[in-house]
């Protein structure tokens, strides 16, 4: 399930289409679920994400050459915005047959040079209407293709409507819904049962530390409301560029790992910074330096890629000591860089242990260039950031090693502080949906997560 597909299950929910309880249906059988969508017309944005998600059905049926008309009335706003928005020419179906005039029951039908019709309805139960529909087209010898709905909640299909497709099936409104109340639940019992200290704002925390991005990001997450770094993990550059034009005004970093890039160009580097200026955004080349002190410096200020000329946030690896963040505290500008050290990792079978993590937690102390940890949990005090990878709302991990865990996990009952998404934004289907959703589960988890 994609980004825009939660955003529908979730505005279901919200909006109240969706009631637990003892209902009897249209067609008199009982049920445990009702199901109304006719709140969802009032939000443009809702109609625009299904009218989308129906355009992608639509390719993968191979659908052509037809006209769209919708079930009146649910699925009229759906049919009318899909006609605008993908140019499809449409006719109207009435509800009752007009009693002057040429007594229509479709309209539209004039000059028509379509024999195809594709019917948009917003929820099956029986397919009762649907059926009695129908016969209005055959009388207009025109060809029912399909019926695309945006909730089948029927609990058998009995086979007596062909080509009914769905958006959303019961089974997928349900699985939602719990997976939601366990969210909650979980968040409940984490502030019922949050003994410690309640967690201070971001901007409570500005001058705990004098490190200046450290205080700069606090101000940045404050002004922004986003606490979103994203990893934008592909292989060429330009993209970066197109990407970071279209989100850099929602995030608060970009994370990059410029070893991967295909076209690696510093113009265009030079360009991303300047848009990192007028988006505000922070640049973190995601390098984990981890070499003897004399490859680190180079490595950092000169190659190809002269890392220092760019970057705003470099992280380490400790594994090595802690000569590379040594020199690093002496070569880096304090007023618009900082270092972060690699305190825990996300990945299954990583070789991180919690001593390994106090050691890098003590050695983290001892310099004022590093500004925060990247790490999967508050491991320290408040003077530090904490940034965690790994993050996706479906808990599947990446078929390889990867692990993610949710915005809610990692901000309330992990307490950290930034929220890293990579894959779940770069590879979903509307890149800047997914980072509006991921933007606003982080905001909304962290003002949860300073509830007492
Ligand atoms: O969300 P993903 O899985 O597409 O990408 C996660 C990004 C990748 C990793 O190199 C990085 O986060 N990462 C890190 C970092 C930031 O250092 C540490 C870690 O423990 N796990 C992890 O995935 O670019």
């Amino acid at each position: 399930m994609d980004s825009r597909q939660h955003y529908i299950l979730q505005r279901i929910i919200e909006l109240n289409c969706f009631k637990e309880g003892k209902f009897t249906l249209k067609n008199g059988s009982e049920s445990n679920y009702y199901i109304n969508l006719r709140n969802l017309i009032r939000e443009p944005e809702v109609i625009k994400v299904i009218c989308e998600l129906i355009y992608d059905k639509i390719n993968f049926l191979s659908w052509k050459d037809f006209v769209i008309c919708g079930l009146p009335y649910a699925g009229i706003p759906y049919a009318q915005g899909y006609s605008i928005i993908y140019n499809t020419p449409s006719v109207f179906l009435r509800k009752e047959q007009k009693k002057h005039g040429m007594n229509n029951m479709i309209d539209g039908l004039e000059g028509l040079d379509k024999k195809k019709v594709l019917l948009i309805d917003d929820v099956i139960t029986s397919g009762s209407s649907n059926q009695e529909s129908l016969v209005h087209f055959e009388k207009e010898k025109l060809e029912v293709i399909g019926t695309i709905v945006i909730m089948d909640r029927r609990i058998e299909n009995t086979g007596l409507i062909e080509n009914v497709n769905s958006l959303f099936k019961l089974e997928d409104l349900l699985q939602y819904n719990s997976y939601r109340k366990a969210n909650l639940l979980q968040e409940t019992q984490l502030l019922s049962s949050k003994t410690e200290e309640s967690r201070k704002s971001y901007g409570e925390r500005v001058g705990l530390s004098n490190n200046k991005m450290f205080n700069f990001l606090l101000n940045l997450m404050e002004e922004k409301k986003s606490n979103l770094a994203v990893s934008l993990d592909y292989t060429s550059l330009k993209q970066i560029y197109k990407v970071l034009s279209v989100i850099g005004e929602h995030i608060v970093i970009v994370k990059l790992h410029m070893d991967i890039i295909e076209d690696f160009d510093m113009d265009l580097c030079s360009q991303i910074v300047k848009l990192s200026k007028d988006l505000k955004f922070v640049i973190f080349e995601d390098r984990k330096f981890s070499e003897i002190g004399s490859i680190f410096q180079k490595q950092y200020q000169g190659g190809m890629y002269r890392i220092s000329e760019w970057a705003n946030l470099v992280n380490f690896h400790l594994i090595s000591g802690d000569s590379n963040i040594q020199l690093f505290d002496k070569i880096y500008n304090p007023e618009d860089q900082a270092g972060l050290l690699v305190a825990q990792m996300s990945n299954k079978g990583n070789l991180f242990s919690k001593d390994y993590t106090n050691q890098v937690i003590e050695i983290g102390k001892r310099y004022p260039s590093v500004c925060g940890f990247i790490s999967q949990k508050k491991i320290a005090g408040n003077e530090f950031l904490y940034l965690t990878p790994g993050i996706g709302i479906s808990k599947e991990g990446d078929n390889l090693d990867q692990q993610y865990k949710s915005p809610q996990q990692a901000l309330i009952i992990d307490g950290t502080d930034i929220i890293i998404v990579g894959r779940n934004i770069t590879q979903s289907k509307s890149i800047i949906k997914s980072t509006l959703l991921y933007k606003e589960l982080g905001w909304n988890s962290y003002l949860l997560s300073l509830r007492k």
